[in-house]
């Protein structure tokens, strides 16, 4: 595999600074998500959140039941919802959506978090070759709102003839023709050039904006990009070929998951039960091969819930085949292989597995030439800035609005392609930035690339001004497949996702990655002396920089899913062998059973999926509606009454976990990689819990001035609902975890195994994990017992009675002094807690 021609240090320093980076991430992010509480309620919108149905007041029956609440589920739910006669049961395996994931910016800090399921691919010798053990991660949404809730948020509707395609293999009714009108319910365009396009819409609720901001260097790629030849058009309009600024699913600049689109409004609806920690077991099949329910766990209990009607798998295109077969649907050779007992041959679950697999390290150097300091392409330092946090926190602008992955894309014809056709087979992600912008400490360990790859590749051009231009195939031959590991529907199943078996798809990639390079070469990139990356990938050296070979070498050691794994229980007619479902998503063989997600699609789309999927969503519900017509006036005995109405409005205000807000241990525990080798630096000599006065503090005070003054009141917890990740399972004893995320190191949450070193770094992370134990275990004053749960110190603010509340209830609190790091960055976060100082970096 790699070739060393060289010895190096570089991955051992690498290393080291990758570790030192891990704190400022958590510190970042503890520091806005109270920032976050204190000015934008607007985000935590805790009123409308989607609240959690208590377990036993969940019915014996509902009409439908809806397995997982991601970009398919959720609008399932919220359009079946809409009959107020349908009783409907909304299954999900992850949380809540956490306030921080509607943040543009940490949207690659969202994998690998603990609302991520965390699958990786089976090792391969064809591909994933600078991944660690040679696997690709393939992150998913395990959260309200499935992966729309931690994807990059690109809104693309694919080419019309991929629905054409659909439609001539047999799929009545999914002709572009017929699907546009979905794409226009679910829209909301909010760019006011489109908004009175025939291709767009509004009013519908997932709302499409620019991203609020954009790097300069995109436009000059852009510029690029039409002296190359190629037009700046509407992707998503009439013609495909061409290059945008990308159109994204924000609502006021913010993430719109399906959960926030979706869900909120509708989960006050009384007929719509929603149940989050809530894992589906298995499908429950009648003697009749009819779907009649399910079992499901949530915190520890196990319970039997029947539809009287259908039974919806929106688990997404890893999960829906993988429950499928835990339910004896699939191949019967492998489920005997497993020991589930077989219910229906369907050999197609599974199968047709496709993605959209890109080229990495992709990346160029260029000149900034603006010379007063300003950045001209993504700077993690100025992101992390005081600055940029008083943008998002007062203004509602400046970077932490941005997504830096993919500000433009194009969509551009290999030589293989008839340009003429319009029907782009490469797909170009445009980012103002490269893996040597956060210094390994979000790309890196969201692609699982090895320390050595990382460090031959960026660490001598760590933090030079840089972009990307990332190759990906739009419609790969290859077809991969997935595989149950053994009959535990806790185990993640096998992913085999088999790129490049295909020669075809190398051709068209190597094809595609030229294009980028003729693109980097045109006038207007020129002129800010643009250059390739001149490090080469450790597994590559025997190449020349130019070669194919170079080329095909990169692809197949750095490769980048795209993260759109569709196609695993393939829509097809009755006389395709491998179709799972029929056109109206029908399980084939088994009464009262729709899939409805990404896995239906019979060939991948020449776009990122979730929009597609979305419109999936929105056809099937109005099939569903038709399906069900005939028995409109159908009135179930279950369905509720008043009495029971009443009833649940009380209880779900209910919540059996803490009320408080408590920042520490959210976010700790959306972030369980990051307080890992948590290296606190800290002062344990006493220090008065009196506040500094003014004249103490740093002499630049405007930040003082801006930030200290809380808008809202800081003792009102805004946000109640938010349950921790793994609680219900942590509580419980063994045999309850979900599935343990390669390499399966599982964060522990459990109270009783921490040791008690006082004064130790060990407790340390003991109190961010869990300040209300370390409240109560080291307290020498007379708290509330409350820990820290964010509040605020309104230092410098002498007037303020809040303060003396402040002082007298919590024996903690955070400050901030001012001093210039190495890097040139310019805050620190101190936090007091019980007369010791602890220094957190961000
Ligand atoms: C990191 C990332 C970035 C992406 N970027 C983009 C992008 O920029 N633009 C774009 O268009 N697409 C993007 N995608 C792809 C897109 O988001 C997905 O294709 C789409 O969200 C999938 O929708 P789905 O309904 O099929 O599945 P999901 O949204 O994944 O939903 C499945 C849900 O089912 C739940 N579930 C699974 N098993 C069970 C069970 N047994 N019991 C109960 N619940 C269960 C899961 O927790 C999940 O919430 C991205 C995806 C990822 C992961
Ligand atoms: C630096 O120069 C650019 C281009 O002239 C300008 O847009 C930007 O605002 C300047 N930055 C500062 C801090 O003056
Ligand atoms: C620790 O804090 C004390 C009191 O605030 C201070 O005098 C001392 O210099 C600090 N030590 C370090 C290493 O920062
Ligand atoms: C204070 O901060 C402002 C804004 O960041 C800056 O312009 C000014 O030069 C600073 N003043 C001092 C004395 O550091
Ligand atoms: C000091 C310490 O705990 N280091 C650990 C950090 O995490 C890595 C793996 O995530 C461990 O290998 C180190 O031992």
């Amino acid at each position: 595999m790699a070739t060393h021609e060289r010895l190096s240090l570089k991955p051992i320093v690498s290393s080291t600074r990758i570790i030192f980076g891990l704190l400022p991430g958590l510190g970042v992010m503890i520091l806005l998500r109270m920032v976050i509480h204190l000015y934008r309620p607007d985000i935590e919108d805790a009123e409308n959140r989607v609240r959690d149905h208590s377990f036993d007041e969940l019915y014996e029956y509902y009409d439908f039941i809806i397995i997982g609440a991601g970009s398919a589920g959720s609008v399932m739910a919220s359009r079946l919802s809409e009959n107020p006669e349908w009783n409907i049961l909304l299954l999900e395996a992850g949380q809540d959506e956490n306030v921080l994931s509607d943040v543009p910016i940490l949207f690659p800090a969202l994998q690998t978090s603990s609302i991520d399921w965390q699958f990786v691919t089976e090792p391969s010798n064809d591909y994933c070759l600078s991944m660690v053990d040679a696997r690709c991660k393939w992150p998913r949404g395990k959260v309200l709102g499935g992966s729309s809730s931690l994807n990059a948020m690109l809104y693309i509707r694919g080419n019309k003839k991929d629905y054409d395609n659909w439609e001539n293999l047999g799929n009545e009714g999914w002709a572009y023709r017929n699907i546009l009108k979905y794409f226009l319910k679910a829209e909301n365009m909010r760019i006011p050039e489109y908004q009175y396009d025939p291709y767009h819409s509004t009013g519908g609720p997932i709302s499409v904006e620019y991203f609020r901001f954009e790097q300069p260097i995109t436009n000059i790629i852009l510029q690029a990009s039409q002296q190359l030849g190629y037009n700046i058009v509407d992707v998503n309009g009439k013609l495909q070929t061409g290059f945008t600024r990308s159109h994204a699913t924000l609502h006021d600049g913010l993430r719109c998951s399906t959960a926030k689109g979706y869900l909120r409004s509708a989960s006050k609806r009384r007929n719509l039960h929603v149940s989050v920690h809530s894992l589906v077991e298995k499908i429950l099949i009648d003697e009749y091969k009819k779907a009649y329910g399910i079992i499901f766990k949530k915190n520890g209990k196990s319970r039997i819930i029947k539809s009287t009607k259908e039974v919806i798998l929106s688990a997404g295109a890893i999960q829906s085949p993988q429950l499928l077969m835990l339910s004896g649907v699939g191949n019967i050779e492998h489920l005997k292989e497993v020991g589930i007992y077989p219910v229906a041959h369907l050999p197609g679950v599974g199968q047709n597995l496709q993605d959209h697999i890109a080229m990495g390290g992709h990346s160029f150097l260029f000149d900034n030439p603006y010379s007063n300091g300003t950045d001209y392409s993504f700077n993690l330092n100025s992101i992390m800035s005081i600055g940029s946090l008083i943008d998002f926190a007062i203004n509602k602008n400046g970077p932490l609005y941005s997504m830096m992955e993919a500000e433009a894309m194009g969509f551009v014809n290999s030589k293989y392609q008839d340009p003429a056709e319009d029907y782009p087979d490469i797909q170009f992600f445009i980012a103002p930035s490269a893996d040597n912008m956060d210094g390994g400490i979000f790309g890196k360990r969201a692609n699982g690339l090895t320390d050595e790859t990382y460090a031959e590749l960026y660490e001598d051009i760590l933090y030079k001004p840089s972009f990307s231009i990332v190759p990906l195939l739009l419609r790969p031959k290859s077809r991969g497949y997935l595989k149950l590991r053994d009959a535990n529907p806790y185990s993640p199943p096998l992913i085999y996702p088999n790129y490049y078996a295909d020669p075809d798809d190398m051709l068209r990639m190597i094809d595609g990655a030229r294009i980028a390079q003729n693109l980097v070469d045109q006038p207007a990139l020129r002129e800010l002396n643009a250059r390739p990356n001149p490090n080469r990938n450790p597994g590559c050296l025997k190449h020349h920089l130019m070669s194919n070979e170079h080329l095909e070498c990169q692809a197949r050691h750095h490769s980048l899913t795209i993260y759109h794994p569709v196609g695993t229980c393939a829509m097809g007619p009755a006389n395709d062998y491998n179709a799972v479902v029929d056109s109206r998503l029908r399980v084939y063989g088994i009464g009262n059973l729709r899939v409805i997600d990404g896995s239906i699609m019979p060939t991948i789309v020449s776009g990122n999926t979730n929009a597609p999927i979305i419109m999936i969503a929105e056809k099937a519900s109005d099939m569903i509606k038709t399906d069900w017509a005939v028995a409109s006036n159908y009135l179930s005995k279950y369905q509720s009454n008043g009495a029971i109405n009443m009833k649940y409005m009380e209880l779900r205000n209910v919540q059996d976990v803490a009320s408080k807000l408590d920042v520490f241990t959210e976010v700790t525990s959306l972030f369980p990689h990051l307080s890992k080798n948590l290296t606190l630096k800290y002062n344990n000599s006493k220090h008065e819990t009196k506040p500094l006065h003014k004249s103490e503090k740093s002499k630049n005070s405007s930040f003082d001035k801006d930030v200290r003054t809380p808008i809202k009141s800081y003792a009102t917890p805004l946000f109640n609902n938010f349950i921790p990740p793994d609680y219900y399972n942590t509580r419980n004893s063994a045999g309850s975890a979900l599935f343990k995320p390669y390499p399966y190191n599982h964060y522990r949450t459990d109270k009783s195994s921490l040791t008690d070193f006082p004064d130790s770094k060990q407790n340390i992370l003991n109190l961010l994990a869990f300040p209300s134990y370390a409240s109560s275990k080291y307290s020498t004053h007379n708290t509330n017992n409350e820990g820290f749960y964010g509040a605020w110190s309104p230092e410098g603010n002498n007037q303020n009675n809040e303060k003396s509340h402040n002082e007298k209830q919590t024996n903690s609190y955070y400050t901030k002094d001012r001093s210039i790091q190495n890097e040139g960055r310019e805050c620190q976060l101190w936090l007091y807690y019980n007369g010791v100082k602890y220094q957190i970096e961000i």
